[in-house]
């Protein structure tokens, strides 16, 4: 809840007690935030209305509650309602509204990044287009999904496969072309899905952006399938779309794997560790081995060049943090491991250049708790994204 008056004491007791060098980091962040930006290709930072107050309640019908048009913000996110391919359970497709929704409780104050409100973040609404492709896609392809991909010689099934493809490359097409244009206006731009198919356009924009740029991905699978049930741009394939068609994507470091087929193991040994898979029972293992934590992250980073995108599947955490989401795979990522893990990308001096969280679904009966991990989830990339931007 963001209630100034019952959270103050509490915020005011943490800056207390912190560790010297967090207080530092806090006031060295103050003042990075207070004074104009040192970057040249980012927009500058973004002024709140007056009257705005940021430890009270949301008023904002913003994204976290916030007064910026996407003109005046810093951060772009671009909903995409998107989750024609989705193979187990849907929902993704309410992903953007159930973090729109949660977003507006958390406080804006953030223990890790301070302030990233004051740099304006803004979610675009949503494009009529895409969810009017998406209505399409998901009727077309019901009957493909029921027969698992097995088309061939069915012709209905054949065109309908071949029209949700159809759709998913207009849809690659669109979003890239949005993420493009926020791109050129100097904005540090995020998407929020969606199935994992969703973010392709915003990852080829930001490629060709930042040649030799690096991949995070976060997720329980590899999604490094050839197609998947016959959709060539399934959630199942975007790694693959993205190794095999990007070629300036100097690599691909993925955290978190803990379901993935043979094939897929295959192309991450034959990629010559273009890929780098740190798997979860990999992870698991050093733990319980006793590793600290922070060499585990540390060996994670130094695979990634110096500007990374990352791309978070939601089911790369513990399904507890997200019971809704598509296809849930028990171990995974705690919340604090994930926030460290993003943390020090930019602790080790690397620049993340764009996010996106995907596979978020809420729950049917109105429950906002995957949306609310979600929310906070962004809210960190958000937060780290923007301290990444300034030189070092
Ligand atoms: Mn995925």
């Amino acid at each position: 809840m963001r209630v100034w008056t019952t959270l103050s004491p509490v915020l005011r007791s943490a800056r207390r007690s912190a560790p010297a060098r967090s207080g530092a980091a806090l006031a060295e962040l103050g003042s990075r935030l207070t004074t104009p930006s040192r970057t040249a290709n980012v927009a500058p930072v973004s002024s709140s209305p007056p009257g705005f107050d940021p430890n009270g309640p949301a008023l904002g019908h913003g994204i976290y509650g916030l007064p910026h048009t996407p003109d005046e913000a810093r951060v772009v996110l671009i909903p995409v309602p998107w989750e024609p391919t989705v193979s187990y359970r849907r929902g993704a497709a309410k992903g953007p509204a159930a973090i729109l929704r949660a977003s507006r409780q958390i406080d804006l104050f953030d223990l890790h990044t301070g302030r990233p409100y004051e740099q304006g973040i803004a979610m675009l609404d949503v494009d009529p287009d895409i969810a009017r492709w998406n209505a399409e896609a998901c009727a077309a392809a019901e009957p493909v999904l029921a027969a698992h991909g097995e088309v061939a010689g069915d012709r209905d099934l054949e065109a309908r496969l071949a029209a949700v493809n159809a759709l998913s490359r207009r849809l690659n097409e669109r979003v890239g072309e949005i993420a493009r244009r926020w791109l050129e206006r100097g904005k540090l731009v995020g998407l929020v899905g969606g199935d994992h198919s969703a973010p392709y356009g915003t990852i080829a924009a930001h490629a060709e952006r930042y040649p030799g740029m690096g991949i995070l991905h976060v997720d329980a699978h590899a999604d490094l399938r050839d197609a998947y049930e016959g959709f060539t741009d399934s959630h199942a394939s975007i790694l693959y779309n993205v190794a095999t068609r990007h070629p300036k994507i100097a690599r691909i470091v993925q955290v978190g794997l803990r379901d993935m087929s043979e094939d897929e193991a295959r192309f991450i040994r034959a990629s010559n560790g273009r890929i780098v898979a740190h798997t979860d029972p990999a992870i698991a293992d050093r733990l319980f081995d006793g590793e600290p934590f922070h060499l585990i992250t540390d060996a994670i980073i130094e695979d990634l060049p110096r500007d990374v995108y990352v791309t978070f599947d939601i089911d790369g955490l513990d399904p507890m943090l997200c019971p809704s989401t598509g296809t849930p795979v028990p171990g995974g990522l705690t919340f604090q491991q994930a926030v460290a893990l993003i943390g020090r990308i930019h602790k080790s001096g690397r620049r993340i250049v764009g996010f996106d969280l995907n596979e978020v679904a809420p729950r049917d009966d109105g429950d906002d708790w995957d949306g609310n991990v979600g929310a906070r989830l962004l809210y960190k990339l958000i937060g780290f994204a923007l301290l990444s931007q300034d030189p070092r």
